[in-house]
């Protein structure tokens, strides 16, 4: 027995399946040892390869069969495991094991994607996020495949080829990649009006995440919760970042995707490495079923939020993303989720979205992970026993003993049995469905344009001003003329300011009618009100020969003591001297740091700063001030700022040191000022 303690079921269970080959000879799959992997058997040191040389063909096929078919959506993705613990009994809603006991603590894996790019595209293009988690609790996976945005662009599954199929590059030349500013989209968007509120979400900050650790996630279809007493509730689902919900800005988010393409990857997996494990809260809302007609718009609708000041948003437990996977293919690309992966006490209703992904997602799998045993792998299989009848079928692992494999039997006394409600045998919600067979949409679905506005009446300014950037940039690509003037004329319904921006920037005359007559907003929309800290924050620290070192010390300390990192960046990599003899160790150099990788700058200079350190520094700062982020200026560094610079908001200047740290960490946790007086790139 190894006394290696294993954090959870699930990692204790993946250990049967790791392997590390440090240390252990070389084999083939056979378990020959091999004694030569460098030159392929030949007839003569200069003649042709044999085909005897089963090495050299083996090594070759498994090579050439790599490669899996990617997702059709949510390609580019990144996984991580954790664990989830609740903070109350949820039994008055729910049966459902895993939220029954304060305390209690499931292991989870969490897939986090974009949606429309391929698996080698950039980490921050405009884009939904998913935001998928498996839960491996004791009665079974239970998957939440959720979103960063609470809704969806269509709201029937037939849809959901048609939408993608738009959304992708376009089929005659593959272009463009992980992007939605192209013809195609918008001519889905002008003529599946359903599409609009999701589009607002779209076109906002929601789609360029600072990180996957300050996004909410959304289960966005109504789900149920039902109780041992078989009473159900509608539910949805949320997630909260502990961190807040944080956006870049449009131009950083260009910038960043060519500098680190694989931003977000890296700043979770640094996070996690670091120790900062990023936390979510789980979060419901609850209807009850006698309620369901009370709203002015139907809670079966995906492209409909329930505003969280009216229905309020209950946090029932935390999930916290603590462990990197050991190897990326075998678990984030294998792991395959479906919301139809339920527990006892979670049910569904009738959305028709979420009624159409329950066919897509084992659908999907087959083709993607080549047959039926896919549950087999070790990311996806349960913690708990699995047994039923179903054998066979490509990559078969278990090695079924018997003969019996059919349900009723007596040779095996009718095992494996079902079981009843009490031992916890999944019963589907008995809802009385009375209905003719119809292919049509509610009534009570046709309001497309009530809740974009509600979105739209709820941002602050600066989040106004982003989106109508967004929408701008996005149609100025659009070639068809007459596909930019349908879109401008859809978003008049939401609103006439927005349509107004939009078409000047256009260069194209302002919509005739529209406007809405919705005031309501619902401030928990705004990203402005969520909360602000300084804890993971990145500051890059610019500094020089020369530079005063007791000061700066004191301010790297106070960094540190409010949970902050910093990267000191000089002209070489190597050690950076101070004023005082003593020494720095540089982090980066500007070969290869960029003020977009950073959320803050101090900028420091040195007694001995030169014409090549102002240069790149000027840059720097100029370029994070542009972007609205915090700057301190101390000591030389303060040379490098225009007296503009200086007295706007977020840019912390210092003669005397007083106050420096305190005031740059307040500038810091503030994340982005808005309420800059200059040109900036948006
Ligand atoms: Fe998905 N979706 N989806 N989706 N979805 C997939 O399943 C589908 C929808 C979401 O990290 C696919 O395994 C249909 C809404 C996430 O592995 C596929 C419809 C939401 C992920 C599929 C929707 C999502 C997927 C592709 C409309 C937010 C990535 C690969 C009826 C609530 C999961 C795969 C991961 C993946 C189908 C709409 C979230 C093809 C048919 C709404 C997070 O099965």
């Amino acid at each position: 027995m190894s006394d290696h303690h294993y954090s959870n079921s699930k990692d204790e269970q993946l250990e049967q399946f790791r392997s590390d080959d440090k240390g252990k000879k070389l084999t083939t799959n056979q378990g020959l040892r091999v004694s030569e992997d460098e030159f392929s058997l030949k007839a003569g040191e200069r003649g042709p390869t044999l085909m005897e040389d089963f090495h050299f063909r083996e090594k070759m096929t498994h090579f050439d069969h790599e490669r899996i078919p990617e997702r059709i959506v949510h390609a580019r993705g990144v996984g991580v495991h954790g664990e989830f613990e609740a903070y109350e009994s949820m039994e008055e809603y729910t049966k459902a094991d895993f939220l029954s006991k304060k305390g209690k603590k499931t292991p989870v894996f969490v897939r986090f994607s974009t949606v429309q790019g391929s698996r080698g595209s950039a980490d921050v293009p405009r884009d939904a996020r998913g935001f998928a988690t498996k839960f491996y609790t004791e009665e079974g996976n239970y998957d939440l495949v959720g979103n960063n945005m609470p809704v969806f662009f269509i709201q029937d599954g037939i849809k959901f080829p048609d939408f993608v199929h738009a959304v992708k590059p376009e089929p005659h030349n593959d272009v463009p990649q992980a992007a939605t500013a192209h013809d195609t989209f918008w001519d889905f968007v002008a003529n599946n009006q359903e599409s609009a509120h999701m589009v607002m979400w779209a076109m906002s900050d929601r789609a360029i995440p600072r990180s996957l650790r300050m996004m909410e996630g959304f289960g966005v279809h109504t789900f149920r919760f039902v109780n041992a007493e078989g009473k159900s509730h509608f539910v949805k689902f949320h997630w909260k970042p502990v961190l807040g919900t944080h956006s870049v800005v449009w131009d950083e988010a260009q910038k960043l995707n060519g500098k680190n393409p694989d931003f977000h990857r890296v700043d979770l997996y640094e996070a996690i490495e670091n120790g900062d494990y990023p936390e979510f809260e789980l979060g419901v809302q609850i209807i009850p079923e006698e309620e369901e007609f009370r709203f002015d718009f139907d809670i079966l609708d995906p492209t409909k939020i329930w505003p969280e000041e009216d229905v309020p948003v209950k946090l029932i437990g935390k999930m916290t993303l603590n462990r990197n996977v050991d190897n990326f293919f075998a678990e984030t690309e294998q792991v395959a989720f479906h919301p139809g992966h339920v527990v006892p006490g979670i049910d569904f209703s009738n959305d028709p979205l979420l009624q159409g992904r329950l066919f897509s997602y084992t659908d999907t799998q087959l083709i993607r992970l080549g047959g039926p045993n896919f549950h087999e792998l070790p990311i996806n299989r349960p913690v708990c026993p699995f047994h039923n009848n179903q054998r066979d079928g490509y990559g078969r692992q278990t090695i079924n003993k018997g003969q019996v494999s059919y349900h009723k039997n007596s040779l095996a006394d009718n095992t494996p049995e079902t079981s009843t409600p009490e031992e916890g045998g999944y019963v589907h919600y008995h809802e009385k469905v009375d209905g003719r067979k119809i292919q049509a949409r509610s009534d009570s679905f046709k309001d497309h344009f009530s809740q974009a506005t509600l979105f739209w009446n709820s941002m602050s300014d600066p989040e106004k001003e982003h989106i109508k950037q967004a929408f701008s940039f996005e149609l100025t690509k659009v070639e068809s003329e007459s596909v930019r003037r349908q879109v401008v004329d859809m978003f008049a319904n939401v609103s006439m300011e927005l349509a107004q921006a939009i078409s000047a920037n256009l260069g194209i005359e302002p919509p005739e009618q529209g406007g809405s007559t919705v005031t309501k907003s619902s401030p928990a929309l705004s990203q402005e009100n969520s909360p602000k800290k300084p804890d993971t924050r990145k500051v890059a620290v610019l500094i020089a020969e020369g530079f005063a070192k007791k000061e700066v010390e004191g301010v790297l300390e106070g960094l540190e003591k409010a949970d902050a990192d910093t990267d000191v960046i000089a002209k070489t990599l190597g050690k950076v001297k101070s004023d005082d003899g003593g020494e720095l160790e540089v982090d980066d150099t500007f070969y290869s740091a960029e003020s977009v990788l950073y959320d803050a700058v101090y900028v420091v200079g040195g007694k001995n700063t030169d014409s090549k350190f102002r240069k790149e520094a000027e840059y720097f700062v100029n370029e994070a001030y542009s972007h609205y982020k915090p700057i301190g200026a101390t000591h030389e560094g303060k040379d490098l700022l225009t007296v503009d610079m200086k007295e706007s908001s977020g840019v912390v200047v210092s003669e005397d040191m007083k106050n420096f740290g305190k005031d740059f960490v307040k500038a810091l946790a503030a994340h982005r000022h808005w309420d800059r007086k200059f040109y900036s790139f948006n």
